[in-house]
Order: structure tokens, then C-alpha cells, then sequence
């Protein structure tokens, strides 16, 4: 049995354009760049195309201390709490502000905190901390530069409670204070590592630049629909032209197969600028 027919020539065009920058968008780590995160995964340089901003750990002569994400609750990433492992209190009346996500560093490992590097400077920064209890003190420092030593704003938070939320803010008040680098750091009087805390809900006045529009490539293949037998075999044909008046056409096999059901849908791939193609199907003993 044979079945010839043509593919038919197809056009299509796309339509770019770019969107106005817009902004303060709030990183709170229930999505990183469309897929779900996981406790423990790494986080640094995720949100840098759309949020100007790296997160990366606080280094000392020692060591540094990745930031990563925490999951609510067990096991134990961020914070223990008499609510449960990186649990929220819920009569904290921003407890459904944090989601199931937020960002810590290694509860077992020094030194704790983090330090966000912004593309360009920026004015100002908030977020919550979780949980500062146990006497536990969270400083910012901001910085003109990735490099600059000289502090030109600090903060710091030593109030909040088991499972609480606490606001964190540093705001320029004037054109020299901007800063490209905050510095986040824990510090303890009563526990021998420090990052029990957690951190969600980002936000700056960073703007993100348009980006240059996506380039598309259309690609549009013919699709054979096969009715046939399912589980028999058939050899798929193609020719670039038919030769109606001897017969003769040049046919070329593009695959043999056992029909996996029936109507089946088979894809050719023909070369670049191919407008026009014939398709025969050939039952195979
Ligand atoms: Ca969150
Ligand atoms: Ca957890
Ligand atoms: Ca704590």
C-alpha cells in the first residue's frame, strides 16, 4: 500500500519587543528562576540578571560560609525554635509573609552572615531576619564598593524573639552614601555558632536595565500522521518532487518502523529553505 501527499508550504513571522524596566520587585526565595529550591541548596549569583545583586558568604582569614536556603521546618537549616526546626511563630502577624523558603548560612559553620554585591550602587535595602533570639545581634554595613573598607552606613538588630520576624533597613540619606556592598553578619553572646537566623523577603532600588530582546527561530516541520496497523511495519519515503507522467520519482527512505499506534504522528526535519516534499508510506511484509 502506498500514500503520497505534499507538505505544504508554511510561513510564520514573531513580533519583538522589549518591556519597560520596572521594579522593586521582592526576592523571597519561593522560586529561583522558575523551579522550586531546596534546603541546603547554594544560593549566589541566581538573581543577579533581574535583581542587580550576588549573595555570597562573609569571608574571613579563615573561611566563608555559603548563604543557602532554608526550608520550613525539620531537619534543622537555619534555626531551631518552640515552634518547630526554621519555623515562624504564627502569632507573628507577618508569619505568612515568609512562604516556605528563606536564606541562611550553615547554622554549624562560622563565620555567619552574608554580603549582597549590587551590580551598581544602590540607596537602600530591606529584608527580615528570623528569629534573633538567644542574644543574638545582626549587624549591616554598607559599603561604597565590593573592595572599600570604610563603612559609610551601619545597623543593627538585637531584638526580635523565638520564631519572630524583625525588619532590617539601611538607607542612604544623601548621594555619597549609596553602596554596592551590604554586609550582614551574626553575632552571639550564648551560642558557640552564630547564623541562627534566617533572612527572606529582599528588596532594593536597584533597576534592572532592559535586556535586549530574545532572538526567536521558528522552526516548523511537517508532521505525517500515520494511519495504519498498530505493531506493523512501514517504510516512510520522501521525494523533493513527484514525477507524474513516467512514474518515476525519486524516492529516498526517511525511516522504517513498527507503527506504535495508530494514527501515529512522525516528524520530518527537512533541510533549510525546502519549501515542498512527498511522503509515501510503504507497508513492509
Ligand atoms: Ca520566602
Ligand atoms: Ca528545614
Ligand atoms: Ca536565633
Amino acid at each position: 500500500m502506498k500514500t503520497t501527499f505534499a507538505a505544504s508550504s508554511l510561513f510564520a513571522f514573531s513580533v519583538l519587543f522589549a518591556a519597560s524596566p520596572c521594579h522593586s520587585a521582592v526576592i523571597n526565595f519561593e522560586t529561583i528562576n522558575g523551579a522550586t529550591p531546596y534546603e541546603t541548596q547554594v544560593i549566589s549569583n541566581q538573581f543577579q540578571p533581574y535583581y542587580g545583586v550576588r549573595f555570597v558568604g562573609l569571608v574571613t582569614s579563615a573561611t566563608t560560609n555559603t548563604p543557602i536556603i532554608a526550608k520550613r521546618g525539620w531537619p534543622q537549616a537555619a534555626y531551631g525554635s518552640a515552634f518547630g526546626y526554621d519555623e515562624i511563630d504564627p502569632t507573628d502577624p507577618r508569619a505568612g509573609d515568609i512562604g516556605q523558603f528563606f536564606l541562611t548560612t550553615r547554622a554549624d559553620a562560622d563565620p555567619t552572615g552574608f554580603v549582597c554585591l549590587f551590580d551598581r550602587p544602590v540607596s537602600t535595602v530591606s529584608f527580615d531576619v528570623l528569629d534573633i533570639d538567644n542574644r543574638e545581634t545582626v549587624e549591616l554595613k554598607a559599603y561604597a564598593s565590593e573592595t572599600d573598607t570604610n563603612a559609610l552606613i551601619t545597623r543593627s538588630y538585637s531584638t526580635g524573639g523565638d520564631g519572630r520576624i524583625t525588619v532590617a533597613s539601611i538607607t542612604a540619606t544623601n548621594q555619597n552614601q549609596h553602596f554596592a556592598r551590604l554586609e550582614v553578619s551574626v553575632t552571639s553572646t550564648t551560642v558557640p555558632h552564630n547564623s541562627l537566623v534566617g533572612y527572606d523577603n529582599f528588596t532594593s532600588d536597584y533597576v534592572p536595565s532592559n535586556a535586549p530582546p530574545a532572538k526567536l527561530g521558528l522552526l516548523l516541520y511537517p508532521g505525517i500522521l500515520i494511519d495504519g496497523v498498530a505493531g506493523r511495519p512501514y517504510r516512510i519515503d520522501y521525494a523533493e518532487s513527484l514525477d507524474v507522467t513516467s512514474g518515476n520519482t525519486n524516492w529516498h527512505t526517511l525511516t522504517n518502523l513498527f507503527l506504535p499506534t495508530s494514527p501515529y504522528l512522525l516528524f520530518d526535519q527537512p533541510t533549510a529553505g525546502e519549501k515542498q516534499r512527498y511522503y509515501q508510506a510503504v507497508a513492509l511484509p
